[in-house]
């Protein structure tokens, strides 16, 4: 039976400013869940997201109030076991609130398959890898540090794809400073562009030019979020791929930018989906469609990682690799033992359930009161 469902916001600083087009952040706020069950089994999720209301319409605060005010008490008292029935109950019920419910659906998951004694991904139909390609994010603003930042990684063979952060800038500010980038990195390295819909379809049609003329790989979110029909000019006009992101939210986003070809790739984020289940649902319609998989993050701590971890585990094609580098962003872990990041990838954990366990003494002294 579920007894108890408590949320946890946790602000952490960054390791250094990480500047997007919508927001710079140099805290993150983690929005933890922990659900208490009867049979002593306590599950985590996590739903954390960028920017306050920058990015996504869910605040860290709102996330907070939605669940204790309106979804814990639609649970409290329904047997744990039965995640989907609790799912289907919250889905019918609560409007909107993706980022909660995907925190929810984790919690539950992962004392279900603590429950069974398994690894989460083992309870959503098995994985077909142990480790994941991790990308990291160059956002600190300037083109030297970005380049320091990437050399650093790439020797300590923690990253060798590189996604950068642009659409503040003058579309031309913004080539010049990524093909510096490219330049410096060389030709083994995977440079990409996020330009968190920042521009308009004819400074896409430029900065894009520009971009594949001089060897980037991917550019994610060129426009707004509800321009479909730029983001499939955008994407048959250049050979360059062009990914999805802010555009997806859950399933049925990702059947209709399906059926108007609208991007070469999905950029699948648990939270953005609205949860484990809806995640490997736009990740199914993709592979159904042809379109290739990337696994997203919002920069979540330990918990949120390690769930979509689990999730990405599972796919078969994972062609652009995930950017799961989230906890490496935050200067505390809230992990007892924190995640694995080597040769390049980020080891799926193998414990029952999740298979983190968060450091309560650390998160009862860094909660905010
Ligand atoms: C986004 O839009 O993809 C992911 C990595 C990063 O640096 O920011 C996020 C959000
Ligand atoms: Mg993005």
């Amino acid at each position: 039976m579920i007894q108890q469902i408590e949320t946890i916001l946790v602000d952490v600083p960054t390791i250094r400013p990480h500047k997007l087009s919508v927001a710079t952040m140099n805290t993150q706020t983690l929005v933890l869940v922990r659900i208490q069950c009867a049979d002593g089994i306590t599950g985590w999720g996590e739903a954390t997201t960028i920017g306050g209301l920058n990015y996504g319409e869910e605040s860290p605060e709102s996330i907070k109030t939605n669940i204790d005010t309106h979804i814990a008490p639609l649970l409290i008292g329904m047997e744990a076991s039965q995640v989907a029935q609790a799912m289907a109950k919250i889905r019918k019920i609560i409007q909107g609130n993706r980022f909660a419910k995907c925190a929810i659906e984790t919690a539950l998951l992962d004392a279900q398959a603590r429950r069974l004694n398994i690894p989460l991904s083992e309870l959503l139909g098995g994985r077909v890898r142990q480790a994941l390609p991790v990308a990291w994010t160059l956002a600190s603003g300037d083109t030297a540090k970005d380049i320091a930042e990437a050399e650093k990684m790439l020797e300590l063979r923690r990253h060798r794809i590189f996604k950068l952060k642009i659409g503040a800038r003058a579309v031309a500010d913004d080539v010049a400073h990524v093909l510096a980038i490219k330049k410096a990195l060389g030709d083994t390295v995977s440079v990409r562009v996020d330009v968190n819909q920042a521009w308009s379809e004819m400074d896409a049609i430029n900065g894009i030019a520009a971009l594949e003329a001089g060897g980037i790989d991917l550019i994610e979110q060129p426009v707004k979020a509800h321009q479909h029909q730029a983001l499939a000019r955008l994407s048959s006009r250049f050979a360059v791929a062009t990914m999805a992101d802010e555009a997806l939210h859950g399933p049925l986003d990702a059947y209709h930018l399906a059926t108007q070809h609208a991007a070469d790739v999905y950029a699948v984020k648990i939270t953005q989906s609205g949860g484990l289940i809806p995640a490997m649902q736009v990740a199914t319609v993709a592979q159904l469609a042809g379109i290739s998989l990337y696994g997203g993050t919002m920069l979540e701590g330990g918990i949120g990682t390690a769930a979509s971890a689990h999730v990405f585990s599972t796919f078969t094609d994972l062609a652009y690799g995930t950017e799961l580098f989230g906890p490496l962003l935050l200067t505390e872990e809230i992990l007892r033992e924190p995640l694995v990041y080597q040769d390049f990838m980020l080891q799926v954990p193998d414990t029952p359930g999740l298979g983190v366990e968060p450091d309560l003494e650390k998160l009862d002294f860094m909660r905010r009161k």
